[in-house]
């Protein structure tokens, strides 16, 4: 059975195909910097988006048209399966990821849900055997039902805490049978919505002890996967405890996590936290702390999480910049955690919006890769910072001078040359990188 039978596989076409099935520009063995375009950007595809999702709403009910629409329980989560592998195949997907209840249906109890999910997982593995396409990440979903509703490792109940670690400890041993990747924590409803009536230190530490018991169960499973945080500053709750990439790296330390942890660094949370994404992904890398993204877009004149595919080519480059100054994402990937618009609910939409969100990394990709051959903006920060290269520079920027000497320094400065910061003429310039690829 084909569930996509009208779509064929998609190819690169180059840059003026008119094939609306076609990239323009994401060419998987095309080398940039010495390595595939595939090796690089490690493309995954949210199965929760595109093959869970209906184009709901909090204002209306859901309009996706999809092949699958008439099944039900675990009959529609064996051909969303099926649906799945045959889009990887079309879309040349190298990677995917999901969370526990959007490939199984949840049962009454934890041990019915498991059963359910053994079943699926089962098959996901049967279909890995002759698909390239490879687990790039899960995670437990700990936000949906009601019993979340007070968080999950940060519930005020101690058995929905249980709950939580009952639903980690089976997430890790379905990440080991499908050989996941990574492993993502996405504190979905890890927060609170009032301090009146939250003890925030409890949830904090028993957090963190959850994440303790994650790594030691990890490691007694032999499971190997690199552990992510993904920050989110709110939505669901008023203030996620994951806030920023700053703020939960101040936590990874307070519990003595930060070498078993690095970050998954999405887009759209990153505007939400009011900040842009080059910035998440820059505080990320100054760490030694990024590893993987969740390659989306918001709306900022909306102001929540959109989810929207990015096509914004503006922030892939700077993405992109900051992902190859890291020396790539090693084991973490590009995963579209986004959704077709709930107007594009046709079936054929999934492929235009992927289609659209793998061209817009690769131009991101070539025009990064570019401007770093040229050591463009090296040159500006070496020139901008080259004060700290005469001897007091040096000094300051090697911790070995003192107030007294600098005041000797500054006493009788007069007339310091400040220079201008020239950020206009740096746009400029990008604007000619990004028309010239
Ligand atoms: C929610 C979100 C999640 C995580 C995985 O905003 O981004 O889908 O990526 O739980
Ligand atoms: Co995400």
């Amino acid at each position: 059975m084909s569930y996509f039978k009208d779509i064929p596989k998609v190819t690169y076409e180059g840059r003026h195909a008119s094939n609306p099935y076609a990239f323009k520009f994401y060419n998987p063995e095309e080398q940039v910097g010495g390595q595939s375009m595939k090796d690089i950007l490690r493309f995954g595809i949210a199965y929760w988006h595109t093959f869970t999702g209906d184009g709901g709403d909090p204002f209306g009910s859901g309009t996706a048209q999809r092949p699958w629409d008439h099944l039900k329980g675990m009959d529609l989560a064996k051909a969303r399966v099926e649906a799945a592998f045959e889009f990887f195949e079309k879309i040349d997907a190298p990677f995917f990821c999901f969370h526990d209840v959007d490939v199984a249906p949840e049962g009454d109890t934890l041990r019915e849900s498991n059963k359910n999910l053994d079943v699926i997982v089962n098959m996901i593995k049967d279909y890995m055997k002759d698909s390239k396409t490879k687990l790039l990440w899960n995670t437990a979903n700990m936000f949906t039902n009601p019993r979340w509703t007070h968080g999950a490792g940060t519930s005020s109940h101690a058995d929905v805490y249980a709950y939580a670690a009952g639903k980690i400890k089976k997430g890790l041993e379905v990440g080991k049978e499908l050989g996941a990747e990574n492993y993502v924590f996405w504190g979905g409803r890890e927060g609170y919505e009032s301090l009146l009536n939250t003890d925030m230190k409890l949830e904090q530490q028993n957090l963190a002890n959850l994440y303790h018991m994650a790594i030691d169960y990890a490691k007694e499973l032999n499971f190997d996967a690199q552990f992510l945080i993904e920050p989110k500053p709110k939505e669901p709750t008023t203030h996620q405890y994951d806030f920023d990439v700053a703020t939960a790296t101040a936590f990874l330390h307070q519990y003595d996590l930060q070498d078993h942890f690095k970050f998954n660094i999405e887009a759209n949370h990153a505007t939400l936290a009011g900040h842009t994404f080059e910035h998440e992904l820059r505080v990320a890398r100054d760490s030694g702390m990024l590893g993987s993204v969740d390659a989306n877009q918001g709306d900022l004149l909306l102001g929540w999480d959109t989810d929207e595919f990015p096509t914004d080519l503006y922030a892939t480059t700077l993405a992109m910049y900051e992902i190859l100054k890291n020396g790539g994402l090693g084991r973490g990937g590009l995963n579209f955690d986004a959704k077709v618009r709930r107007g594009s609910f046709e079936t054929e939409d999934l492929f235009h919006a992927h289609i659209a969100g793998m061209d817009a990394f690769a131009v991101g990709l070539k025009v990064a890769q570019k401007m770093i051959d040229d050591n463009f903006f090296e040159t500006i920060v070496d020139q901008r910072y080259q004060t700290y290269q005469t001897e007091i520079g040096q000094k300051i920027i090697a911790g070995q001078t003192d107030l007294k000497e600098l005041e000797a320094h500054a006493i009788d400065l007069k007339d310091i040359d400040v220079r201008s910061g020239q950020v206009e003429k740096i746009k400029a310039r990008i604007n000619q990188y990004l028309l010239n690829i």
